[in-house]
């Protein structure tokens, strides 16, 4: 960067972390990429590229990704190999998306046994229990049922698990390895409540069972309260039919709360008068505290932000520009502000945040930063408009019971080596 450039940009925290006006400055010269000397004309008859010299390829009826970002893959977790291999995780790669939509083929998928060849024309849903009157809708019926469009985020109470204690070393692995149990969507569907007025909810209803046609039948109970808030039986996903990964036909949608709950699959939701204990509540996620105690049921996802870029698998390209980016988001409601810190946590500059910050969605932050080669800690600090501050690494491991693996919205760090290398540290 030229010394008039570098005298225009205000330092606002340690380590070379400048304002976030810098972005919208004039004058400033990022990279420096010069096209001096270039003619024109070199672009164009002889010396054009190859592609302007033949036809471009055929239309096509469904869009795939360029060839040449085939590496853009979601990774397989398949604790059980080849036993269950529908068993397990695949986790968004965050380390090579920009924005805060995940597209369809890359949301993360948690599925307990695989994704059920359910046909549509078959399927239904059953509404019954403490009702007046039981409904059982087809597919096609529920398609003509009013909908509503949300953005929101579903995150598994596991993600961050392999940052907990796991190792006594922090592991090194990608960020979408590490946060991407985490994905975005613009969800369409029916509002659950709509449905539940028309089965009418009886007296002492407090509950809901929700179950998918898979082959575990995975179910979870469910606040009355969350399901006539803003609940939804989601049939899009980003526009088009929800994915079989995601659910199809139909999901559980409840924003803000863990992944879990978010039955997918949905077949059958009864109304109780009290929680149903499944075994998905009773045998997992439930948070065990360092008094001894544990919560049995923790639903909504804490405010949580993790630094996509600069960050693993990826390294620095020597020293200069660089634009820290990444995303936060909280179950509670909006995130408000992200501070990012370039000195281990020593001091802080508010990141440029994108608008507009929505309830139980995921906002891209950004700050700009002039790397001069020295050893460095980047972390990211989200806030929520309920006043809720994301916490050290160090408090979280504190607050529940050794060995506890879920909710961990804890603060991830990437230390910079002179070289380039980028590692997850704790601090
Ligand atoms: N029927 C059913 N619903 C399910 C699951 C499942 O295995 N079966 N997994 C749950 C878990 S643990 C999570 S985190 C979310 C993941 O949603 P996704 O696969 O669409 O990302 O779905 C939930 N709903
Ligand atoms: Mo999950």
């Amino acid at each position: 960067m030229k010394s008039t450039t570098e005298n225009k940009l205000e330092k606002v925290a340690g380590n070379g972390l400048l304002g976030r006006r810098a972005f919208f400055q004039k004058g400033i010269v990022w990279l420096g990429a010069s096209a001096a000397g270039v003619s024109m004309a070199a672009t164009t008859g002889d010396a054009a590229p190859p592609w302007m010299k033949t036809p471009g390829a055929p239309l096509r009826g469904y869009g795939q990704p360029s060839p040449h970002t085939e590496a853009t893959q979601r990774q397989l977790l398949q604790p059980y190999g080849t036993m269950a291999p529908g068993s397990g995780a695949s986790v968004t790669p965050l380390q090579d998306l920009n924005g805060i939509i995940t597209p369809n083929g890359l949301h993360f998928e948690r599925s307990h046994n695989g994704v059920p060849a359910i046909d549509p024309e078959q399927h239904e849903l059953f509404i019954h229990g403490l009702v007046g009157q039981p409904l059982k809708i087809s597919y096609n019926d529920l398609l003509r049922y009013p909908t509503v469009t949300r953005t929101c985020f579903i995150e598994c109470s596991g993600n961050g698990l392999f940052n907990a204690n796991l190792a006594d070393e922090p592991m090194q692995m990608p960020v979408g390895h590490l946060h991407g149990l985490m994905s975005t969507s613009e969800w369409t569907g029916v509002p659950l409540s709509l449905l539940l007025d028309e089965a009418g909810i009886e007296a002492g209803a407090a509950w809901l069972l929700a179950e998918g046609a898979d082959p575990v039948a995975m179910s979870r109970s469910i606040p009355v309260s969350k399901a006539m808030d803003d609940a939804m039986i989601a049939l899009y996903q980003n526009g088009e039919p929800v994915r079989p990964e995601q659910g199809y036909p139909m999901r559980l949608l409840l924003p803000g709360f863990e992944g879990n709950m978010q039955v997918k699959w949905l077949r059958r939701i009864k109304v109780t008068d009290r929680p149903t204990y499944t075994k998905d509540e009773t045998s997992k996620y439930s948070d065990h505290l360092a008094d001894g105690s544990s919560n049995l049921f923790s639903f909504t996802m804490g405010v949580k932000s993790a630094i996509t870029r600069p960050a693993l698998p990826y390294r620095m390209q020597g020293k200069g520009f660089y634009e820290i980016t990444g995303l936060a988001w909280s179950g509670h409601g909006a995130v408000t502000r992200v501070e990012v810190s370039a000195d281990g946590g020593t001091s802080w500059a508010d990141a440029e945040l994108s608008s507009p910050a929505l309830s139980m969605s995921p906002v891209r932050f950004r700050s700009p930063w002039q790397w001069d080669g020295s050893p460095s800690v980047l972390m990211s600090r989200a806030h929520d408009n309920k006043g809720n501050v994301q916490m050290s690494r160090a408090d979280w491991s504190v607050k529940y019971a050794a060995g506890h693996l879920y909710h961990n919205n804890s603060i991830q760090a990437w230390a910079i080596a002179t070289d380039g290398e980028i590692k997850n540290v704790w601090s």
